[in-house]
């Protein structure tokens, strides 16, 4: 996949590339895949969403999110390796035809492009999006903390200034809002949410904004299990897994905890490669072997998903 012409699976893409790649794909594979307009970020950038599955009466259906966060950018390489891999496999790998004939994967490869071309342009350790704040010195909103979850606590930030920055409401951000509606419009097929960010190597779920174990803690640490000794299958690379606030830090305002609490109650994140050495700067080198272990963990929840 690196030769001329040709998209890269073992590079970084410029949001141009993406975007010419969603179309791209949906013409090469149109019995698989098809490409929706979800909305539009702060600065009219289209968001995409590529649906990817065996067209035909199903009614069940994964989302996943890559990009929320701009500078993290093995997100949205998955995302595309996924898609990729969805294609390429389907027919030929057993476990990946029988996903692609029951349910469909709602793939946004990148939620917050206006961010994530400010990472390619101006300042690649850009985390938030693009939007003006009250402060006229201060840029962005952390889209991963704009959602309808615990948004009010005291404890988050308000401060436009803040890495962290939640926004001046729930949903003030139109790619939170675009999100949100198009997950509102699917409610009854949607079964489970997928966040990827990076890095520290974790798989992350329910709650962030409080440390109360949700009602299936025990099925989500179950999933969490099989599918991170799937991932440590390739190539051994360990992750640890919990309750975001527990495990990580406590969050408020973020779309996994909206989504559970929207009654999507198989929610997780992921927090992909690597443990700090290279941390956001990922070399390219590694992002082959990052997709291809995460894949086994996505299976693995997909899969568990399909039976349960
Ligand atoms: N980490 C995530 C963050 O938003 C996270 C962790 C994921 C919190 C999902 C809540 C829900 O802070 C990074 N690296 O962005
Ligand atoms: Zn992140």
């Amino acid at each position: 996949d690196d030769s001329p012409g040709r998209h890269s699976y073992s590079k970084y893409n410029e949001w141009s590339k993406i975007a010419a790649w969603t179309q791209r794909m949906t013409e090469k594979s149109p019995e698989l895949i098809s490409r929706l307009e979800i909305g539009r970020t702060g600065e009219n950038n289209p968001m995409y969403v590529l649906k990817v599955g065996k067209k035909s009466g199903k009614n069940r259906a994964i989302f996943m999110d890559c990009g929320i966060h701009a500078r993290e950018w093995i997100s949205p390489a998955f995302c595309q390796w996924f898609v990729y891999q969805a294609t390429k496999t389907y027919g030929k790998n057993k476990i990946m035809t029988k996903l692609l004939d029951r349910m469909n994967f709602y793939v946004l490869p990148v939620f917050n492009v206006d961010g994530y071309i400010w990472t390619w342009t101006k300042d690649r350790l850009w985390r938030k999006n693009r939007a003006k704040t009250s402060n006229s010195k201060c840029i962005g909103v952390d889209l991963n903390r704009n959602f309808d979850a615990s948004w009010d606590s005291k404890l988050g930030s308000n401060n436009p200034c803040s890495e962290i920055y939640r926004g001046k409401a729930p949903e003030s951000e139109k790619e939170t809002k675009a999100v949100v509606d198009f997950i509102r419009k699917n409610r009854h097929e949607i079964e489970a949410y997928l966040s990827f960010h990076a890095y520290s190597q974790m798989l992350l779920f329910p709650y962030g904004y409080t440390e109360a174990r949700v009602p299936n803690d025990d099925e989500l640490s179950k999933i969490s299990r099989l599918a991170t000794e799937a991932l440590a299958t390739r190539y051994q690379t360990q992750y640890v897994y919990g309750p975001i606030a527990t495990t990580i830090y406590p969050t408020y305002g973020s779309s996994i905890d909206w989504a559970y609490d929207f009654g999507i109650t198989r929610s997780f994140a992921f927090e992909l490669r690597d443990k700090g050495r290279y941390g956001f700067l990922l070399p390219e080198s590694q992002i082959k072997q990052t997709c291809k272990e995460t894949m086994f963990a996505v299976k693995a929840i997909a899969k568990y998903i399909l039976k349960n």
